[in-house]
């Protein structure tokens, strides 16, 4: 075997993780990413991730959910800092006609998942920050918040190195390979070699994994920040939101910095060839309008000029479902990619996924949902 247990390409959100959980098991690891911890050139950026258990998508993530919420619970505990601030969700739909209101209220039955409904005109009195549109109900997971992303990132890496593990920033892989059931990593400072391979390259996967052609897309998605009443701060009480409506799945978060709130659209978005590209252009005023239209109709209590802006990269699958793997013919290499858009608040139960299938070669997580092999059938 090589001079480390595992070498994990990529340090965002999900390799992060896989490093804690490694180094904990008390395996040699080498982390390497081609940008310092906490970088916003990908996908684990922009201070906030909602994370929800009554999972419209799907409810097979559920149970990956209650672990993930385990195992940020310990994490906070060990870095002694908030992660998860369990401010609650509020999700506003058309009953009968959102497949994100129907979806949370199905995976909330069937996994006994508190969720309580509000109509239209309830919520309003409950949260008067929020003015659905007409024919609107509002569905409320109390368990449910968000994530600091930077700082669960950064809780997992310095966990990570607490218990012995090498975390290489600024250190971009120009190739790697499994040779004699090895894997050998070189990049722009040295050679590497290890056990076991575990690739997180978020928007970089496709490159890093190019000879699996795996079936990936890009987009930009545009993240803005409006100023707004101290009605929504986290402190009063305001919950994260969704509104689902027929133009974008619109989502955001209480006010955390004393003057702004964090508004995004999930579906509208830029395809991106390359990550690169990323920040290249600013964002045109045709970008913004559809957000600043959105705080005008629903958000009584923010205005509709957009204090700062940043962008992310959703990497899509053609099902929006995870890709979570060993390679076919080379198991010491095992991958996570596609996260759609809707990956971070996994990331803790993702992260003790890839070191069971690099060490154990299996989990006991319920995941053959998202094997590769679903898009060669
Ligand atoms: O995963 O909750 C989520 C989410 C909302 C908007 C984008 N992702």
């Amino acid at each position: 075997s090589g001079a480390y247990d595992v070498i994990v390409i990529g340090l965002g959100a999900m390799g992060s993780s896989a490093c804690y959980h490694l180094a904990a098991r008390g395996h040699r690891v080498l982390g390497l990413d081609q940008y310092h911890l906490a970088h916003d050139r990908g996908s684990s950026h922009g201070e906030t991730r909602l994370i929800r258990k009554a999972y419209f998508e799907n409810p097979s993530y559920v149970p990956l959910l209650r672990r993930a919420y385990e195992l940020w619970e310990n994490l906070e505990l060990e870095c002694g800092r908030t992660l998860f601030e369990r401010a609650g969700l509020v999700t506003f739909g058309r009953p009968g006609a959102s497949r994100v209101f129907d979806g949370a209220r199905a995976s909330g039955r069937l996994y006994d998942i508190p969720l309580e409904e509000f109509s239209r005109e309830q919520a309003i009195g409950r949260w008067p920050i929020y003015r659905p549109p007409e024919g609107f109900a509002a569905a409320f997971e109390p368990g449910a918040g968000f994530l600091y992303a930077e700082r669960c990132v950064l809780a997992h890496a310095n966990e990570a190195r607490k218990r012995g593990a090498e975390l290489r920033e600024n250190e971009p892989v120009v190739d790697f390979a499994i040779e004699n059931r090895q894997a050998v990593v070189r990049t722009a400072c040295g050679r590497y070699t290890a056990a076991r391979l575990i690739v997180a390259g978020g928007g970089w996967s496709a490159s890093l994994l190019r000879e699996l052609v795996l079936p990936l897309t890009l987009r930009k998605m545009m993240l803005g920040w409006f100023p707004a009443t101290s009605d929504h701060a986290a402190e009063k009480g305001a919950p994260g939101f969704v509104f689902d409506l027929d133009d974008d799945f619109y989502y955001g978060f209480p006010q955390i910095d004393g003057e702004s709130i964090k508004v995004a659209g999930h579906r509208r978005f830029e395809p991106l060839a390359a990550p690169e590209d990323k920040d290249r252009l600013p964002p045109s005023a045709q970008r913004i309008a559809p957000l600043r239209q959105f705080v005008r109709d629903c958000l009584p209590f923010a205005q509709d000029e957009m204090l700062r802006t940043s962008h992310c990269i959703y990497t899509m699958t053609p099902d929006e479902d995870f890709i979570i793997d060993r390679h076919p013919t080379a198991p010491e290499l095992v991958f996570a990619a596609g996260f759609s858009g809707h990956g971070f608040k996994f990331a803790s139960v993702v992260g003790e996924i890839l070191a069971d299938l690099a060490i154990e070669g299996e989990t006991a997580q319920p995941i053959s949902f998202l094997s590769a092999a679903r898009f060669s059938a």
